[in-house]
């Protein structure tokens, strides 16, 4: 065999080489993993939203950053792949899930691989207490169920007698409950029955009328969109004309073609004002409204992801300003630049759409603006919107 052209091979694979090693990537990459199939896709989509709106407004902005979106799909088997896709991605950090009842599967896994995990609508109690690597976006249901509890007693103050219905299958839900629950006999309410439900339920005939027998004011719900969308319609179907406030759970305007007019006038607390006067909110509004149409509003779940990207972004460039001249993140081993990132992360103040936020030393959110919203539904039965309550 001629030597000549397997040395010239070797030559052009050393030079190969020795190019890969010095060529840096241009720009990080950010991951995340949202519900984009399956019965949570209602929220994930939103999320989504928020996501491109945040690429569009800092990805190009220092430091450069792409996306690298999984779909989590709605169960903790589909999240945990798509989590293990992202680790091996070498992503700097990870935005998501959607669901707690998926976070307490993946969450784990990025904090033991020492990934900052940002988690953009899990509110369930125990999210960030995970580990140090762990934070999220999303206030949780001790801050936000009470308050639309607290708004339908204001709206009708002779109400005694409440019954509540939860998924007894998803963490989040079991999670949302327990602080109703308290909340309802902390106001010295009555809680004359407790149903017990399933995210995969369609049909609630006989947790409804179970209910019903009990006569309620107020019917109060800890389910997902598409349950709990279901849930809505068939207690009106089946002649309930009091109250219902609902969880964080069916946030979304997704649910309003499976309740349709059955949804109006439902209570719903919300970590996110569309009308909030603020520089980046304005920017959100805008980008959004070129997407979806002049007379649009960002969903909840739309704005905490956009502030997600954004508190990540902000946190790289303030490491950034850490670094010797002419170093950029991208310079630093990613190990490193993981942990600098978790921890300016945590140390920061960021004006988002969702106004003012920073974190407690364990990565739990803390917000100062929250609203609650009743659902106004369109004389079609099929568009509605969520009305903040003065
Ligand atoms: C959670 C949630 C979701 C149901 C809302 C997006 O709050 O799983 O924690």
């Amino acid at each position: 065999m001629n030597p000549r052209p397997c040395l010239a091979l070797a030559g052009a694979a050393l030079l190969l080489l020795a190019g890969c090693a010095s060529r840096r990537p241009d720009r990080l990459k950010l991951g995340a993993g949202l519900a984009l199939s399956g019965n949570a896709s209602m929220l994930g989509q939103d999320g989504r939203i928020g996501l491109d709106l945040a690429q569009q407004h800092y990805g190009a902005q220092g430091p450069q950053l792409g996306l690298t979106l999984e779909d989590t799909g709605s169960d903790e088997g589909s999240a945990t792949l798509a989590f293990r896709r992202l680790i091996n991605a070498n992503v700097v950090a990870i935005l998501g899930p959607s669901l707690s009842q998926q976070g307490f599967a993946v969450f784990p896994m990025a904090d033991r691989a020492g990934i900052p995990a940002i988690g953009v609508s899990t509110t369930a109690e125990g999210i960030p207490q995970i580990g140090p690597y762990v934070a999220r976006i999303a206030a949780p249901v001790s801050v936000i169920a009470p308050r639309s509890l607290a708004k339908a007693m204001e709206l009708h103050p002779g109400i005694r007698r409440v019954a509540v219905f939860f998924a007894q299958d998803d963490a989040f839900c079991s999670s949302e409950t327990k602080i109703f629950q308290r909340a309802i006999r902390a106001k010295g309410l009555d809680l004359v029955s407790v149903q017990r439900t399933s995210i995969s339920e369609t049909d609630f005939q006989i947790p409804i009328n179970n209910a019903l027998r009990s006569n309620p004011q107020l019917i109060v719900l800890s389910a997902l969109p598409s349950d709990g969308g279901n849930l809505v319609r068939q207690l009106r179907e089946l002649g309930y004309r009091g109250l219902i406030v609902s969880g964080n759970g069916l946030n979304t305007p997704n649910i309003f073609p499976v309740c349709q007019k059955h949804c109006d006038g439902v209570l719903i607390t919300q970590a996110y004002n569309p009308s909030l006067k603020s520089a980046s909110n304005q920017t959100l509004l805008d980008l959004f409204r070129k997407r979806q149409g002049p007379d649009s509003v960002p969903p909840q779940v739309t704005a905490q992801a956009f502030a997600a990207y954004q508190v990540v972004h902000e946190a790289l460039a303030k490491v950034q300003t850490t670094l010797p001249q002419g170093t950029t993140p991208i310079d630093l081993p990613l190990k490193d630049l993981r942990r600098r990132l978790m921890a300016a992360l945590l140390a920061g103040t960021y004006q988002t759409p969702l106004g003012e936020i920073r974190f407690s030393p364990e990565g739990e959110v803390l917000q100062r603006d929250f609203s609650v919203a009743q659902v106004r539904m369109n004389p079609d039965g099929i568009r509605g919107r969520f009305v903040l309550l003065p």
